[in-house]
């Protein structure tokens, strides 16, 4: 028989590279009110009030806090939705991005 299903060999196979995925990263600071990180996690990445709590604590008491991961454009896009509505309301508050490892 030989036109049985075998995966081909690692020579033979071509190298498709799942793309990397990207987190974003809130970042602690000293003026946004608790209150306005809650609202902006609950609006822009679509958690709870307890999940957006959790992730806003986190990122108070330890500096920054893992908020979502996403293919890169739309982690970035989302960083960028996030930050620019701290500073719309005054605030430093601050998303970043970086990928997996
Ligand atoms: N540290 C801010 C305060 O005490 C609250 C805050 C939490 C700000 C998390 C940003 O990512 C942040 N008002």
């Amino acid at each position: 028989m030989s036109d049985r299903l075998v995966s081909p060999r690692s020579r033979d196979r071509p190298k498709t590279k799942r793309p990397r995925l990207h987190k974003v990263i809130l970042l602690n600071d000293d003026y946004t009110p608790r209150e306005f990180v809650v609202a902006v996690l609950k609006a822009v990445f679509g958690m709870g009030e307890e999940q957006a709590y959790k992730v806003m604590m986190t990122a108070h008491r330890r500096g920054a806090c893992v908020v979502a991961v996403y293919g890169k454009d739309i982690a970035e896009t989302k960083a960028t939705e996030a930050t620019d509505a701290g500073r719309s309301a005054g605030y430093p508050l601050l998303f970043t991005t970086e990928p997996e490892e």
